[in-house]
């Protein structure tokens, strides 16, 4: 077990409101002094461009944001040129559409995704297939909402080019058989790219035994800064890839009527880089790290039974995703809007998310208007976990559905 008690003395939020029960952890995950430190330090001691000047401070900038890289590239075992900082899970999977997909894509291609994705995954596909008019097919989930090998087999062919597809889902913590349906699709030349912006912060992660062609994550979700993530891609398929965006510090040659750009990573970030929050991300990444994520992702999920076991004595709760992995719960109580029953947990110092997620396709598969989602890290507590489930009969008393 982790020693929680001494976890959470590292987070200011977390000392300044010792009632508060933070639950919503898939959304954005409290940051630890050490990252706020690392990010303060670049700021106070450096706080100069990268790649640019030719003087002492900005070198010493260029050695500590290529560092995150280098920590990024040993977390998730990809080499440190298959790393491009982007801004998030969001643009690393745009990226990733824009210039691997739309040049590629024509009609007559498939493109595989799920309607387990989050809105990030699968629109810069949906918009991908409207412009190149390859055609767009969904697996069809099991009872449960699941994604199944053989499910994902019955829609795989010998057009499919890309499967575009989440590692955990953010609305019902289920992890994917991944590892099957990488090579599946490598057996039909097909590319995988992985949606691991709820997978990289909770469990190991490695992207040489996953075989993945691409992989998103962002910063925020693993106690780093906002406005920093990663795309991993490989090193010869980013290699083929066009940059989408033009300008300082991408640029190799550039002439009036012509131009070269530099290599990957560095052609996909264009203009100064959001220095502060990769090497905040890199300093997250060793905090995590020395936590352990084999031992964050059983905690997690202890916290998330015990949740599950307070909940399923209650009348009235209806629970998307009973069996799932991770330390994700996602329910309604009966009758009433999870906005609604959003509120009482405020009340009570409660952070939890309530509506459709930003993953409207689940939504509607589930048939609800959305969900209240309950989501754990390695910092929350059995205390915590104990609020919830009595917020949760408190709501029903307010409501009068007990
Ligand atoms: N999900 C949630 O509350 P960004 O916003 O770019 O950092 O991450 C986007 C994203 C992509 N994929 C998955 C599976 C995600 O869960 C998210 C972010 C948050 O569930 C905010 S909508």
């Amino acid at each position: 077990m982790l020693n929680v008690a001494k976890l959470r003395k590292d987070f200011p939020v977390l000392e300044e409101n010792p009632k508060l029960a933070y639950l919503d952890n898939a959304a954005s995950t409290l940051k630890p002094n050490c990252v706020i430190e690392a990010v303060d330090k670049y700021y106070s001691k450096l706080g100069v461009n990268v790649h640019r000047g030719v003087y002492k401070l900005s070198y010493l900038a260029t050695d500590a944001y290529e560092e995150a890289r280098s920590k990024v590239a040993d977390f998730i075992h990809a080499s440190f040129d298959e790393i491009v900082f982007t801004r998030g899970a969001s643009s690393a999977l745009n990226l990733v559409a824009s210039s691997y997909g739309m040049p590629t894509l024509k009609p007559g291609d498939e493109v595989i995704t799920t309607e387990l994705e989050h809105h990030s995954s699968c629109m810069p596909w949906i918009n991908v297939c409207e412009k190149t008019g390859a055609t767009l097919k969904y697996v069809p989930l099991n009872e449960e909402g699941r994604i199944t090998v053989e499910a994902f087999k019955s829609v795989l062919t010998d057009k499919t080019k890309v499967v575009a597809i989440t590692y955990v889902s953010n609305v019902m913590g289920y992890i994917t058989p991944i590892e099957e349906i990488i090579s599946l699709a490598h057996e039909k030349g097909a590319i995988v790219v992985l949606d691991a912006a709820q997978a990289v912060p909770h469990m190991p992660v490695d992207v040489k035994a996953l075989d993945c062609d691409f992989l998103a994550f962002s910063g925020h979700k693993l106690c780093g800064p906002t406005g920093i993530g990663v795309l991993y891609g490989k090193a010869k398929l980013l290699a083929q890839m066009q940059p989408i965006e033009f300008g300082g510090d991408m640029a190799d040659d550039v002439n009036p009527y012509t131009m070269t750009y530099k290599d990957a990573p560095y052609r996909f970030e264009t203009g100064t880089p959001i220095i502060a929050s990769a090497i905040g991300l890199g300093k997250a990444i060793e905090y995590i790290s020395s936590i352990g994520l084999e031992e964050i992702a059983k905690y997690e999920y202890y916290l998330k039974q015990k949740a599950l076991e307070g909940l399923k004595k209650i009348p009235n709760i209806e629970i998307y995703n009973e069996t799932a992995e991770t330390g994700i719960i996602s329910f309604n109580i009966k009758g009433v809007h999870p906005h609604d029953a959003a509120s009482v947990f405020d009340n009570n110092d409660i952070c939890i998310r309530a509506g459709h997620h930003c993953a409207q396709l689940i939504i509607k598969w589930l048939n609800t208007v959305g969900t209240v989602r309950a989501s754990f890290y390695f910092y929350n507590t059995l205390e915590d976990v104990e609020k919830f489930v009595q917020s949760v009969k408190e709501a029903q008393e307010f409501f009068g559905t007990l």
